[in-house]
């Protein structure tokens, strides 16, 4: 069997039902080379009977060049979560094909999914994200800036530092009581930079709801925005301002989700005795007692990584107070601001491995059962709305039956691979950068982690506010921003800015990775922003680039050269990465994409234009740039 000629994913070329319900059945398309097998099976497993079943598959068509064969078989429509994979034989030779790559044996992981009923959001699949730290954005209201004490009674002392101020000079270690004074009113103000002059339409925002910190993710009142930010009438005009198409493209707002610990100022904990309500640090009769758990009252008891600002709530069994708080009743946390007047379109959720009853670490069936309310709760409230969890790891445990969350961070998918093919940014493969071909199977492997749906809204980032910078990582080298973004750009998953990526901003870990934006870096003529707004132009111009397959053509370790097609019905697309600081002259084998001799391909982003022949394009590659050619 020659592999080479041997392609399968869940395109829209390859999988007729990518969401399928549960009464369609799923037919699927097997390429091989012309002539190449003398038969194809299906073989799935089917969780209804805990049973493999074969599917024998039919030749069915040559493509347009005469070089491929497709063969063809449907895998029967039920309520029951699949797994499949393809055996195909010529005679002498046996080879499998499942989302993991090809064997010459039979795999044991690494199927392809078929999991019926489940959606993901499509505005997630073709959107991009923007993901700011509001204190550092921009500041749109002086009036609401940070008063010297304005949160003395969490006991840290409050300051605020001129913009662009350093942010590691922090005195007293008290990082996270140091303010610069950005707001949702500077989002809102900036919303033509973010929507026009880049073109991404999700506003993901890090927590905005009352707390002492910087950073909020020590929640105070979840149902009130803090006043350094603005107030909750400005978080409805921001949404509004972000949903309205009179200022770029109809938009869309993720919100932080905080749920698996407060901060030990909310009322419900009130350790610092501010209000009224008698807290569960405060008396041991407290009808709060139960939401957190006490090792030993009050000074011992459960929270985020043992901080004791974090104390965690204690989501106890179905139908708690705390899990009908958060996200339980009609007036839940999480309801509240999918519904009207704020309808926000989704929530990121913070530490949600760890969400837990009895002060646990989530690591039981209880996390999933209080996901799965959780979904349930949110899409009751709106079906379209997105459930994107914090995840640093594989996470398929929380995404791949479709009863959890829709997506996830995707770090090790990702930024990792990225980091360490471009900046050689050491995350677990040595301080080297690692060779193409490895790059091009961690991402097959972290791909076949989840169903395609899943995949194709993973919010892949360059870096986060939990991370240094893309920038700093790549040592100020700008180009290798310019060819991280054309990766991003064109990768399967919801490209995701960190505020500043687009620009190469630098910074350290936290909480140097959190500095204020740069409005004279970051405009319309600065080159890596021209490049990314360029890039996301192209995406948003070809849906073959959110939702086509991706097929692997190319891998040259020596040269440093990579490159992968991504196509749908409409469209072809080869995309060329060189990785290399010097320029090579690559041939492009897009005859495995099925185009012909003699067609022109335009590189959209340089605009050149390029013939077809004897299956490749050549062209030459700047280093760490690339090109992306469209028929
Ligand atoms: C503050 C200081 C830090 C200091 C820390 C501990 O800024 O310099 O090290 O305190 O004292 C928020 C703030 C942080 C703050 C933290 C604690 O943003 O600035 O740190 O609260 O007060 C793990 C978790 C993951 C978590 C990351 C940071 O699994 O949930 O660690 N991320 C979320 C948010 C954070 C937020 C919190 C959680 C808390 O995105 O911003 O921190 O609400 C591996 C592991 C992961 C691990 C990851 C990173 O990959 O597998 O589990 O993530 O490394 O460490
Ligand atoms: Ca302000």
């Amino acid at each position: 069997v020659e592999w080479s000629g041997l392609f399968h994913d869940q395109g829209p070329l390859y999988d007729n039902h990518v969401e399928p319900t549960a009464t369609q059945a799923v037919t699927l398309t097997l390429r091989t080379f012309k002539g190449d097998i003398t038969s194809a099976n299906i073989k799935y497993y089917d969780s209804a009977d805990g049973q493999f079943h074969w599917v024998a598959m039919n030749w069915s068509a040559n493509d347009a060049t005469g070089n491929f064969d497709f063969w063809k078989g449907t895998v029967p429509a039920s309520a029951a979560e699949k797994y499949y994979r393809f055996q195909v034989n010529d005679g002498s030779a046996t080879a499998w094909l499942n989302a993991a790559g090809i064997t010459s044996s039979e795999p044991s992981s690494g199927d392809f999914f078929v999991v019926p009923g489940f959606t993901t959001p499509a505005w997630m699949k073709n959107g991009v994200i923007y993901q700011v730290f509001p204190d550092r954005f921009y500041n749109g209201n002086t009036a609401n800036d940070v008063t010297n004490g304005q949160y003395s009674y969490a006991g840290c002392a409050t300051e605020k530092h001129a913009w662009g101020a350093s942010v590691t000079s922090n005195a007293g270690g008290c990082n996270s009581a140091v303010f610069f004074g950005g707001d949702l009113a500077g989002v809102d103000q900036k919303l033509g930079y973010i929507k026009g002059t880049l073109g991404a339409d999700i506003l993901y925002l890090n927590p905005i709801f009352l707390s002492p910190t910087n950073h909020k993710y020590d929640t105070e009142d979840y149902l009130k925005v803090d006043p350094a930010f603005g107030t909750n009438t400005t978080l409805q005009a921001l949404i509004g301002d972000m949903h309205s198409s009179s200022n770029g493209p109809r938009g869309y707002v993720i919100l932080d989700g905080v749920f698996n610990h407060t901060g030990d100022t909310e009322a419900w904990f009130d350790r610092y005795h501010w209000s009224s309500v008698t807290g569960a640090y405060e008396s041991q009769s407290s009808s709060y007692y139960s939401w957190y758990t006490f090792q030993s009252w009050p000074n011992s008891y459960s929270g985020f990584f043992g901080i004791a600002s974090m104390p965690k709530l204690n989501y106890g069994s179905s139908g708690s107070a705390v899990r009908s708080a958060i996200y339980g009743s009609a007036t839940s946390v999480v309801k509240t601001y999918l519904k009207a007047p704020y309808s926000i379109d989704g929530w990121r959720l913070d530490a949600a491995q760890y969400l837990d009853a009895n002060g646990g670490d989530g690591s039981d069936a209880t996390n999933h059962q209080i996901m799965a309310e959780l979904r349930t709760a949110v899409k009751s409230a709106n079906p379209d709305a997105e459930i994107l969890g914090e995840f640093w790891g594989n996470a398929g445990p929380w995404t791949d039956n479709g009863e959890e969350w829709d997506g996830a961070m995707n770090y090790d998918g990702f930024m990792q691979p990225v980091s360490e093919w471009i900046t050689g940014h050491d995350y677990g493969n040595g301080a080297a950068s690692i060779p193409a071909s490895q790059f091009d199977s961690w991402l097959r492997g972290t791909r076949a982690h989840y169903p395609t749906n899943v995949q194709q809204t993973m919010s892949n980032a360059l870096g986060s506010h939990d991370t240094t910078r893309f920038g700093t990582r790549a040592g100020g080298d700008i180009w290798k921003t310019y060819l991280a973004l054309i990766f991003q750009m064109t990768y399967v998953g919801t490209p995701t800015i960190y505020y500043g990526d687009e620009y190469g901003m630098q910074g350290g870990a936290d909480p140097d990775n959190r500095r204020t934006f740069d409005w004279t870096v970051g405009t319309s003529t600065n080159s890596a922003v021209a490049l990314a707004s360029r890039l996301i132009a192209i995406r948003n111009a070809y849906p073959a680039l959110r939702t086509g397959s991706f097929m692997t053509l190319l891998t040259d370790d020596a040269s440093k050269l990579y490159a992968y097609g991504r196509f749908d019905a409409a469209n072809r697309l080869a995309v060329v990465l060189n990785d290399d600081s010097v320029t090579h002259t690559v041939a492009v084998p897009v005859w495995q994409l099925s185009v012909t001799n003699g067609s022109r391909l335009v590189d959209q982003i340089s605009g050149t234009s390029y013939t077809v022949q004897n299956g490749q394009v050549t062209l030459s590659v700047n280093g760490h740039y690339g090109a992306i050619l469209a028929q």
